[in-house]
Order: structure tokens, then sequence, then C-alpha cells
């Protein structure tokens, strides 16, 4: 079974200046370092970037709704017009239900398991997404985004089953989010490192613009739903005192910033450092994010970018999957941050 720990030394990806590297050149030249792989993972990266293209077009198009007709409603060409969550999840069942490479999926949108439907051959890799996260920011004109997690299936052959999608992050063989921003990016890891793409609408590629994303050790930034202040534990609490206490000698008080989207907070945590939580509350214990939609993929993303990932008791990516909507609590970021976050939920510091 692959896992992160086993992954090969990273080789550095060499760019001239001006050049241009499109992700079907980074990933072609990715496979190629390792002489027996299949391209299946290859093929399976590429789809990423096609899905995320397709579902990036629609979202451009959000703020067109008075024009191009309301969700539900019947558009000019006689189409009824999807919500885009719908549209987006929609988008990634009919990019990947065929092409042999998967044998089951798994959606933050649906309560099942996706299966590959019978006509379609099953393959040796199974897919989970969020396909639309934060879209409640949509109307907004504020940043969303796609998180999906890839790994091996575990049964040897025939439709995937919940024992090859019920895993631990450490399982996974790629992971990675699509941001719709002010521009669209996508960035992906497969264990040996952390790549950034932008995409440029111009020609419909996107273009290697980040090639080794690392989080800063420390950050001056933390960002959680402040608004929950009385709902969460004391540990927390004394936490966020912490944070807003005045101490220029280590950096404090911090800034906060809260998008309420976790793939554009998580992706400016990656750029500028800092730490994004979602901590547990009275209200919900378990905290509110999805453990195989969004913790375990941003997980393995962070800790590939050298920065830490934990659920405030253990690391995001040892805890095993029992419920296809498990939701963890969330810690992660730049590691002296989560470090610290977590001697305060852990009651060493308080
Ligand atoms: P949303 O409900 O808008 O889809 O998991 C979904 C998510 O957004 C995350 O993207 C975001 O970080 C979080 O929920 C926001 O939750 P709160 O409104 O409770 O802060």
């Amino acid at each position: 079974m692959s896992t992160i720990t086993d992954a090969p030394p990273k080789a550095p990806i060499v760019t001239r200046p001006g050049e241009i590297v499109t992700i079907e050149r980074h990933i072609l030249d990715r496979q190629t370092e390792h002489p027996d792989a299949s391209g299946t993972l290859s093929a399976l990266l590429y789809d990423i970037a096609l899905t995320g293209k397709l579902i990036s077009r629609e979202v451009t198009k959000a703020g067109l709704v008075d024009i191009l007709g309301e969700a539900g409603s019947t558009n000019i060409q006689g189409e009824t017009v999807q919500k885009l969550d719908d549209f987006a999840n929609d988008c990634f069942i009919k990019t990947f239900d065929h092409g042999g490479r998967l044998c089951a999926m798994a959606s933050e949108e649906e309560d099942e398991l996706i299966p590959i439907p019978s006509k379609f051959e099953c393959g040796d890799y199974v897919l989970l997404f969020d396909p639309l996260d934060g879209s409640s920011n949509i109307d907004a004109n504020v940043s969303v985004g796609s998180i999906w997690s890839i790994y091996k299936r575990r049964t040897e052959s025939g439709p995937g089953t919940l024992e090859d999608l019920l895993r631990k992050g450490l399982e996974q063989v790629a992971a990675g989010y699509v941001v719709y921003g002010s521009s669209t990016m996508l960035v992906y890891t497969t264990g040996n490192g952390v790549t950034g793409f932008t995409l440029d609408p111009s020609i419909g590629e996107f273009l290697l613009s980040h090639p080794e994303m690392a989080v800063p050790k420390k950050g001056k930034i933390y960002s959680l739903n402040e608004g929950y202040r009385n709902l969460f534990f004391d540990s927390t609490r004394q936490y966020l005192d912490y944070l807003q206490q005045n101490d220029p000698d280590t950096g404090r008080p911090y800034s906060a910033r809260y998008i309420g989207s976790m793939v554009a907070d998580v992706h400016r945590t990656l750029l500028y450092g800092g730490i994004f939580m979602y901590p547990a509350t009275k209200k919900a214990p378990g905290g509110k994010l999805r453990l195989l939609y969004e913790a375990s993929p941003m997980a393995m993303i962070m800790e590939q970018a050298g920065g830490m990932a934990s659920t405030g008791k253990e690391r995001i990516l040892d805890v095993q999957a029992t419920d296809l909507h498990q939701r963890v609590p969330i810690y992660m970021g730049s590691e002296e941050n989560v470090r610290e976050a977590v001697e305060f939920e852990s009651g060493v510091r308080g």
C-alpha cells in the first residue's frame, strides 16, 4: 500500500525564466521519473484539471444569474439551469465514472458511495471529492473551490466498496484543490511536494505558476469563525486569548482573517502562513468539516508544503475514517502555529 512516507525524493522542476509549463507537461515529466508507472494516476490528474476548467467556467457565470436564469428555471435555450453545487457534483461524476480508472467514488454531496455504472470497467483507484466547497459564498462573488483526494483501492477487483473509501489520509496517493477566485488555481500533491498552476482562461490551460509551494514556518494570521466563541471549549478560548495578547516579541496580537470558504482560507494560509481552524464546539463536538472530503486532502497538502495538520489531539492523516461523512476538528497551517494550538488544546498550556 502506497503511503505518503514511501514517496521517492523530490526532483526539482527546472524551469527557465519565462518558460511555459502546462499542467499536462508537468504531470508527464513527473510520470517519466517513475518508469514503472502505468499512467493511470496521470490520466486521473488530467481529468481533475479538466473538471476544474469546466466548473471554473460555470462559477464565472454565477453573477449572470439574472441574465442566464435562476437555478431551477429554464434558460433561453430551454435547458433547466442547475444549482452550481449540483452542476459541480455532476461534472465530477460524469468525468470520472467511465474510463476504467476508478472502482468507486464518494462526494460530500451524496449520502452513499457512488458506484461505477456496470457498463463501464472498474479500475484500481477511488476518488473522493467536495465538488463546490464554500458554496454559500457564491452569490457574494467570494472564492469557492473543489477539493479532491485519490487512493489506491484496497479490495482486489470488481466494483469498489466502502472498504476502499473509508481510509486514513496517510494512504492518499494524491490530493489537491482548485480555487475559483480572482484567478482559478489548481494546487496538488502526489506526495512529492506541492505544485500550483494558474488557469489562463484565454487559452484554457493551467500553467505552472507556483513550482514548490512551502508554507512559512510561522505566520501572524489566525482564521476561524470567532462568532462561535461562546460555544468553544475553554482550551480554544484560552488559545484565542493568547493570540490576541499584546506581545511584540512573539508577534502578537495576530491578525484575524476568515473568508468562510475553506479552500480560500486554506489557500491563503498556505501562501502567507498562520493557522486555519475549525474547532470543536459545544454544539458540534466533532467539528463541522468532513474528514474525507476536506480535512485529509488539505492535511496532505499542508504537510507536503512543510506545515502541520491536527485535530487538536492527533495528526489528521492518522485518523481512520469509519463513516463517509465523518467530521473532525481542524487546525492546519504553519508548523509553529499549529504546534502552539495543539499545546493549548491538549492542556499542555493554558
Ligand atoms: P459552506 O458551508 O459555505 O459550504 O464545509 C463547508 C464550509 O462552507 C467551508 O468551506 C467553510 O470553511 C465552513 O463551511 C464555514 O462554516 P461556518 O459558516 O460555520 O463558519
